[in-house]
């Protein structure tokens, strides 16, 4: 009986691809390896640009969609509180789209931007530290938060607003595609979402087990090795299993509560004890240079590339666009999840909601776990940048960690922080993903489904961690990607031409939820009276 509730197609679709990528990558790891990294450079270098126009374009319209009576639909009924109080979803969200990437990148990124800056600045100088400062927080910032959200609206539209309970990529774009929607089109869509999303999993967990494995290395001794590394992967698997297995309202909520606590306990701490005025200042510096320079950031192309004098540095490829193509295989899962976690809210408070407390949350990380970094680097305390050149960057975060005061028990903190995030990533999207391969949800997937998809996740890039093929993985995911930017158009397209289609049925602007409850009466009773006129006995039951 449970079985005809699964969407097979979709599920043995996404599974087969899955095993049509490994497969070669197993067989053929060097041939396949090629291949990827060409149809990367092929379509980063051509179609850069589409990304940086994507990522612009996106944040506009939800500038737009919140401030517009469309931004006041909400999702649920007239006077429903919303599900989760504000601290809960907040912390939920973040924990959902953001991974345990953001304890890696945060506390090093700077050194890859002080070493090879944008725009042609020369590397290591005074304006590279301002652009190291800025830039971080620009990749995990506005436009990248908008990436995040615009799914979340169709989605959340057609799952509270419509009462359709299907939570799926497919689903929410119905409107523009119609009836394509339930032949191959609609599956292809799905299918193009899961991969999409294993892949940018598998890069989370490339970055996150070696930064974990070195923060236990560092407290047991215990040496660095590909087995240790994969039993970590086991354990983690099995705690974000557990979390899944559990559900939204106890697993994940509490796993994000505790992981928003010992984040703020971490970065407090920082602050506190690490060098306070320098980095509070920096910060706020790099949020002027971020504000100044915002569309030149996100429109850099590097159009010159080194015609005329000017030096190719491949900074937006290797960052800007990268990092676009790594949200973007993110969004619809954090869409599905943001959707899921705001019934009660308005269209207005999730774009809102999410925009600013994603933006804060990881500026707060950046300006307190990088500048913490820059600080030693720039005083002499610690040489990050020749330690990571002699012991790559895994090693080097755990180092800087090291640095604070009582450096044991904080780095004990900050290994299980990564651990958790991990798992906060890892156990929604599992629920997400089995919520895609069901024809219908109820209030949570099945919870084989989600055991299922949870393993999935870890499995593939176990093996070809073991391969030395994760890095291909990722590429691959960045590649298979690339048909999400049409996606986000219809997705952003669907949800204008439904809302406004139930808006304007009403002449109530001010309220476009009475409104559309109105609309649905009407439409209700035309379909009593087409059950009538088939069949004049029946009751009005
Ligand atoms: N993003 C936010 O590993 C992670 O932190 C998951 C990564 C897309 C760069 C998301």
């Amino acid at each position: 009986m449970n079985n005809q509730r699964i969407d097979w197609p979709t599920f043995i679709g996404a599974f087969i691809l899955l095993i049509a990528v490994t497969v070669p990558l197993v067989l053929f790891p060097e041939a396949g390896k090629e291949f990827v990294s060409m149809a990367n450079t092929f379509l980063t270098t051509n179609f850069g640009v589409f990304y940086l126009a994507m990522g612009l374009i996106v944040f506009a319209f939800l500038m737009y969609v919140a401030f517009s009576k469309n931004g006041h639909v909400k999702l649920g009924e007239e006077g429903q509180k919303p599900e989760f109080n504000s601290f809960s979803w907040a912390a939920m969200l973040f924990a959902a789209g953001i991974g345990s990437s953001i304890l890696y990148w945060s506390v090093i990124e700077w050194v890859y931007y002080y070493q090879g800056p944008p725009f042609g600045i020369e590397a290591e100088s005074n304006e590279a530290i301002q652009w190291a400062t800025a830039y971080g927080i620009f990749h995990w910032g506005p436009i990248a938060w908008a990436i995040y959200t615009l799914p979340a609206l169709p989605i959340a539209y057609f799952y509270y607003v419509r009462k359709k309970p299907v939570l799926k990529v497919s689903e929410a774009v119905r409107p523009v595609l119609g009836q394509w929607v339930d032949g191959p089109i609609g599956k292809l869509i799905d299918v193009l979402f899961i991969f999409g999303l294993l892949g940018g999993a598998g890069t989370t967990l490339a970055l996150g087990t070696p930064m974990i494995a070195e923060g236990v290395h560092h407290l047991t001794g215990i040496p660095v090795t590909l087995g240790m590394q994969a039993v970590i992967m086991l354990i983690c698997t099995v705690i974000f299993a557990i979390s899944a297995y559990s559900g939204l309202q106890k697993g994940i909520k509490l796993l994000s509560d505790v992981n928003l606590w010992l984040a703020l306990f971490i970065l407090a701490f920082i602050l506190i004890f690490g060098p306070t005025r320098f980095i509070i200042e920096t910060t706020f510096n790099a949020v002027g240079i971020l504000l100044d320079n915002f569309f030149k950031m996100a429109t850099w192309v590097e159009p010159f590339g080194n015609l005329a004098g000017f030096n190719e540095t491949g900074f937006p490829e290797g960052w800007t666009v990268f990092y676009w193509a790594w949200w973007l295989v993110y969004a619809p899962f954090v869409g599905l999840f943001v959707a899921r976690i705001s019934r009660g809210r308005t269209i207005r408070e999730m774009i809102i909601g999410t925009m600013v407390y994603g933006t804060l949350g990881c500026v707060l990380f950046f300006g307190i776990m990088g500048n913490f970094g820059l600080h030693l680097q720039l005083t002499g305390q610690f040489d990050a940048i020749g330690y990571m050149d002699a012991n790559g960057p895994a090693a080097t975060i755990i180092a800087v960690i090291g640095q604070l005061p009582l450096p044991n028990l904080m780095i004990f903190l900050f290994t299980v922080l990564a651990i958790i995030f991990l798992a906060t990533t890892f156990d929604s999207s599992s629920f997400i993903l089995a919520s895609v391969v069901q024809k219908e949800v109820g209030d949570e997937p099945f919870r084989w489904n989600r055991l299922f998809w949870a393993f999935t996740l870890c499995i593939m890039p176990l093996v070809l961690m073991f391969l030395g093929g994760l890095d291909t993985l990722q590429t691959a995911s960045i590649v298979g990607g690339f048909p999400l930017i049409f996606i986000m158009f219809l997705l952003a397209w669907s949800f204008m031409r439904a809302s406004n289609r139930d808006i304007t049925a009403s002449d109530d602007y001010e309220s476009p939820t009475i409104h559309i409850k109105r609309w649905k009466k009407k439409k209700k009773k035309s379909a009593l009276e087409v059950l009538k006129e088939k069949d004049p006995d029946k009751k009005n039951d």
